[in-house]
């Protein structure tokens, strides 16, 4: 792990979702314990409490993109708390919500890498490509579109978010866990050319390969910002999201991938998003994923040799 000081923030949007309840996320992390998990791995927290934004009241539809006014606000707020945790220094641990508050917090990484000349990649974990745009979208919900917007594509509040566009390039992203992709959709991911490890190559090479090889392209000058959409694990064992999809990694093949990243030494910042509370059953999603992050934090049953 890059800092020892870490930021919480919690964003409680689910404007950007076709569901409600996503904006219980942060509370349920905090209920499952991951301040205290945190705390005992030795990490000093900084805990911001939760921003605050638009509510969702009822979705409104805005020229195919629902909820545009209130997403952007969100990922401006996400945006500038991000900002000042790097500046303190910290890591930003990201509370969410649904995904579309990465279009705010990766533009913040982005800003953050140009000014400090590091090598900003972004490690997507997810059953979705979160790849549509408003002309490829069947759903109107712009949690499935961050992607597209920070490559450039988007309306331009959102693709210029960090004041330059576009925020990422396609060489920037890998995507871990894909197994839902829209038709369009699949056809632009493919144009541009996205490092994709859907479980397919998953299931071929194994866990351990994919991470080594994502693992092996990064340095001592990368900024690894990993976002957890929670719908990248199997439902069987994660069934507190809005959008579950079947076959998805299981708990030891998520355990291995947050100990690989951990061990890697590039993790620099974090968004933990999708998390639905009022799909769950007994908050057991949200201690799964404290398990996880505490694993993804440096967490280890034995010391290791190297
Ligand atoms: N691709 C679909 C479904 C979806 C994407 N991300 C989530 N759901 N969570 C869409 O609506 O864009
Ligand atoms: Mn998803
Ligand atoms: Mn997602």
């Amino acid at each position: 792990m890059r800092q020892a000081t870490l930021s919480v923030i919690g964003v409680p949007c689910d404007a950007g979702a076709g569901t409600f309840g996503a904006a219980m996320g942060p509370d349920a992390l905090r209920v499952a314990g991951l301040i205290e998990g945190l705390e005992a791995l030795g990490c000093t927290l900084i805990d911001q409490g939760n921003l605050s934004g638009p509510k969702k009241l009822r979705p409104v539809e805005q020229a195919g993109l629902r909820n545009l006014a209130e997403v952007i606000q969100w990922c401006e707020t996400t945006r500038d708390a991000v900002l000042s945790a790097l500046s303190i220094p910290s890591m930003p641990v990201v509370l969410g919500g649904d995904h579309s508050l990465a279009m705010g917090s990766i533009a913040a990484l982005a800003q953050y890498c140009q000014q400090t000349g590091k090598n900003l990649h972004v490690l997507w974990l997810d059953a979705h490509t979160d790849f549509n745009t408003e002309l490829t979208t069947p759903s109107g919900n712009l949690h499935g579109m961050p992607l597209s917007c920070l490559c450039g594509y988007g309306p331009p509040a959102l693709t210029g978010l960090a004041g330059f566009a576009p925020i990422l390039s396609p060489a920037q992203i890998t995507q871990v866990g894909i197994r839902s992709v829209d038709a369009a959709e699949k056809r632009f991911v493919h144009e541009q050319g996205i490092e994709i490890y859907d479980m397919r190559r998953i299931d071929e090479l194994g866990m351990p390969a994919v991470m080594r090889s994502i693992l092996s392209k990064l340095d001592a000058n990368t900024h690894l910002h990993v976002s957890l959409d929670v719908d990248f694990l199997d439902p069987d064992i994660a069934p507190g999201v809005g959008t579950a999809v079947l076959g998805g990694p299981t708990y030891r093949e998520a355990q291995l991938c947050m100990e690989m990243i951990a061990e890697s030494g590039c993790l620099g910042s974090l968004d933990i998003v999708e998390l639905n509370p009022a799909y769950d059953i007994r908050n057991q999603t949200a201690k799964l994923i404290v398990d996880l992050v505490e694993s993804l934090l440096g967490k280890s049953t034995l010391i290791r040799r190297a």
